[in-house]
């Protein structure tokens, strides 16, 4: 039944709308028996790792799904930034935005470069290239752009920049696999892209991720810094670490890859039900994306104006919590005020106004599989009930000394 009176909310002492609970980052499974199958074939080979048959098959079909020569999977998106920003030579300084996974970031810090932070475009999420211009010092290497959400970055602008300024250009890709920009698909732009299949990723191979490129060159030198650097038996000829994707992972990723279309269609109908069931609440707006562009909808982005609803964002999180949907605040705080960003630059924030906004107003949605237009509409109508009675709620909750 459809709760009506703010008395039933669990925060307020109702029962949990949900029984189980709802995550934004429940994994797709696909097909079981196709992905056992696998399983059974590796053990009985006894291959497990070090560029197997399955992990050249996912390259294989990585690489021609997105149009891209090379595709050389990685053990996870945040080694896969490292190797890469390595491979590219990167140091001293590269711009990259704040609004995104401290995996970002991390890639870079981890091997003291300095992420510097730049602003993002309030309306895409991306970083804003009207203002990367003005961060270039000697010290520059390269830009970091991130798709945030599966919508590209302004690879042009951005191509543009870089060329310019002679940096390098990589994109973190993680959320934009089977996106596309001016209708090629994400994968081949820049020096280098990089993405996810971590389970929490609409297409998954357990934990797992993919450098794409077009340079011969850059994928040789990458394929060697993921394993060790070594050329051939006994022969390193350069720095490497351990970022092999194993069998297992690379027998998902292929048993994934045949429920893409199913997949994104789930996301997309999902998309389409919260559009309908939020329509008309004051102060909450999805984020949406232009069907001109492939999108996989995996995140269900909604920005809530406290100055409309009466009710934070920050509340009305705790509202769904307590009804047992796990509701995100992707990227809050921001990168720049993580450790160690923030003590490393604590006036950061001084020239992020647009990211700082958007961290105090920004939640992502449970979708996926996992989830169907009931649920959602019953999640939807808890947001209506909460955001419709929020100076109410909030009174009852400062009575009960809540907040
Ligand atoms: N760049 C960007 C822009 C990224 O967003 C990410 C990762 C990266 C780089 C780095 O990629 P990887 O190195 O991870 O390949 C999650 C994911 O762990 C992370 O991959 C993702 N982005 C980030 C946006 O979200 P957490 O710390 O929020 O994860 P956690 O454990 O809270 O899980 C999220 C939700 O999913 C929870 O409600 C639980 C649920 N869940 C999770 C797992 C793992 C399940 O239901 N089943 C599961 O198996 O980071």
């Amino acid at each position: 039944m459809l709760k009506t009176n703010i008395s039933d909310l669990a925060l307020l002492g109702g029962t949990p709308t949900f029984e189980t609970l709802l995550h934004v980052g429940q994994p797709n499974i696909g097909n079981r028996e196709r992905f056992l199958t696998r399983v059974n074939d590796m053990l009985d080979r006894r291959w497990l790792s070090n560029n197997g048959i399955y992990v050249r098959e996912l390259e294989q079909k990585l690489a021609g799904f997105l149009g891209v020569k090379h595709c050389i999977t990685m053990c996870n998106a945040t080694i896969a930034l490292e190797i890469t920003a390595r491979a590219l030579e990167l140091r001293g300084e590269v711009i990259i935005p704040s609004f995104t996974f401290v995996a970002t970031a991390h890639a870079l810090q981890w091997q003291e470069i300095t992420p510097v932070f730049c602003d993002v475009d309030p309306l895409t999420h991306n970083i804003d290239p009207a203002k990367v211009e003005n961060l270039i010092t000697p010290r520059t290497t390269g830009i970091l752009g991130v798709h945030v959400w599966g919508r590209a970055c302004d690879v042009d602008a951005l191509s543009d920049i870089a060329h310019k300024h002679h940096l390098k250009l990589m994109f973190d890709a993680a959320h934009a696999f089977a996106c596309t920009y001016r209708g090629q698909m994400i994968g081949s732009f820049g020096d280098a892209e990089v993405f996810s299949f971590h389970a929490t990723k609409f297409f998954n191979s357990f934990e797992g991720g993919a450098i794409t490129t077009n340079n011969d060159e850059l994928a040789e030198k990458i394929r060697g810094m993921r394993n060790f650097g070594f050329a051939g038996l006994d022969n390193v000829i350069r720095i490497g670490t351990n970022g092999k994707m194993s069998e297992v992972s690379a027998a998902m990723g292929l048993t994934s890859l045949e429920s893409l279309d199913e997949f994104i269609g789930i996301n997309y109908n999902n998309y389409l039900t919260y559009s309908e069931c939020l329509g008309g609440i004051p102060g909450v707006q999805l984020v949406t994306y232009t069907e001109k562009e492939k999108n996989n909808y995996q995140y269900v982005v909604v920005e809530i104006d406290d100055r409309t609803t009466g009710l934070s964002r920050d509340l009305l999180v705790k509202i769904l919590h307590a009804e047992n949907v796990r509701a995100r605040r992707y990227f809050y705080p921001g990168c720049h005020q993580m450790e160690p960003y923030r003590s490393y630059f604590p006036n950061a924030g001084l020239s992020l106004p647009e990211t700082e906004k958007l961290t105090l107003k920004v939640i992502q949605l449970p979708t996926g599989t996992a989830v169907g237009e009931e649920e959602i509409g019953r999640l939807c109508n808890l947001i209506r009930l909460a955001i419709i009675n929020g100076p109410e709620i909030r009174k009852r909750l400062e009575t009960d000394h809540y907040v």
